[in-house]
């Protein structure tokens, strides 16, 4: 089938047959290796608000689902349509880049909610919950959170860190979640729309979100946003921001996305999911986070320029040994 992103740009969607809804779900089943168990699916939230949702599964919730296999304004105004493509876009990713079947590398079921609230009212956040995404509604100048590529991937990836490092969501350990999230979010969301490293653009966490401002004026983040040293470091308490994992990420997610930017994004993006999977630890912090991105560069054989490069851009947000 197909459906209309917020956009307006039409995509194909693997659909499911529900023949006692008589409807047309957006299930795919055919990507995963064992997708007859394990479908990417999107679920119609209906307003049900983010407190609910965490967690656990609202009751009465259905797979969004259309009479026709063209799905129409309803799904796209719900963002059910970006989510789900964009969910199917990050499984590929991960799939076709780092041979990763799903979020826990064992083709689990990937699942978003759409049409979340705060309490009846807009909400513009979205989260991993631990099993599954959760996305707002969105509000008069944000679309539903979904609408962007790279919060989705963002999101998504939470779940990949979660099934490997686990890096422990508060101070330096939260701000390198927070940060790896953004940077395969924005790696996602650049390869998948032909984005040059060479645009700012492709630097911003949300920029599509936009209704009426210019990109990037409601972008959530900046991956170059210039507080590109750990001596900007935030040591708020626990109680703001988990101990600042938003406020502080850009100072290690900075420093990724400079090696992005000056390495082959391919390499790069390979040495970050190794850094990752096989060298990152729940406590780990920003020193801890540079030795591993060396590692993984050593081992995928990564040339003497491209690891002065990885060394450079550490110094530059001063993440020194
Ligand atoms: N959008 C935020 C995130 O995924 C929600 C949160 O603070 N957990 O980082
Ligand atoms: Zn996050």
């Amino acid at each position: 089938g197909t459906g209309v992103k917020t956009d307006g740009t039409k995509v194909d969607l693997n659909l499911y047959h529900d023949a006692s809804r008589k409807e047309y779900t957006l299930s795919d089943y055919v990507r995963m290796r064992d997708g007859s168990k394990n479908p990417i699916s999107t679920w119609d939230a209906r307003g049900v608000e983010a407190n609910d949702a965490a967690g656990k599964w609202p009751s009465g919730i259905k797979v969004f689902g259309s009479p026709v296999q063209d799905f129409g304004k309803e799904a796209t105004d719900a963002g059910a349509v970006d989510a789900q493509w964009a969910a199917t876009q990050v499984y590929d990713y991960y799939k076709g880049k780092h041979g990763r079947d799903s979020l826990d590398g064992r083709g689990m079921a990937i699942n978003s909610l759409v049409g979340v609230t705060n309490g009846g009212q807009p909400w513009v956040n979205a989260f991993w919950d631990g099993t599954k995404m959760v996305y707002g509604v969105g509000d008069d100048e944000y679309r539903p959170l979904a609408s962007d590529v790279d919060v989705v991937g963002h999101e998504m990836t939470h779940g990949v860190v979660e099934n490997t490092a686990n890096l422990v969501y508060v101070g330096q350990s939260g701000a390198l979640n927070e940060g790896i999230a953004d940077y395969f979010g924005n790696a996602i969301d650049t390869d998948t729309s032909g984005t040059s490293m060479d645009d700012p653009d492709s630097g911003l966490l949300g920029e599509d979100l936009c209704r009426t401002l210019p990109k990037g004026e409601c972008a959530l983040r900046d991956l170059n946003d210039g507080r590109t040293t750990s001596k900007d470091f935030l040591g708020v308490s626990y109680g703001v921001d988990n101990g600042g994992v938003h406020l502080n990420s850009t100072i290690f997610s900075g420093a990724l996305w400079d090696i992005r930017q000056d390495i082959d994004k391919d390499l790069a993006d390979r040495i970050v999911h190794k850094a990752l999977a096989e060298y990152l630890t729940p406590l780990d912090g920003f020193t801890e986070g540079r030795n591993a991105v060396l590692a993984a560069a050593k081992d995928l054989k990564a040339s003497a320029k491209d690891q002065k490069v990885i060394t450079r851009s550490f110094n530059a947000h001063g993440i020194v040994p």
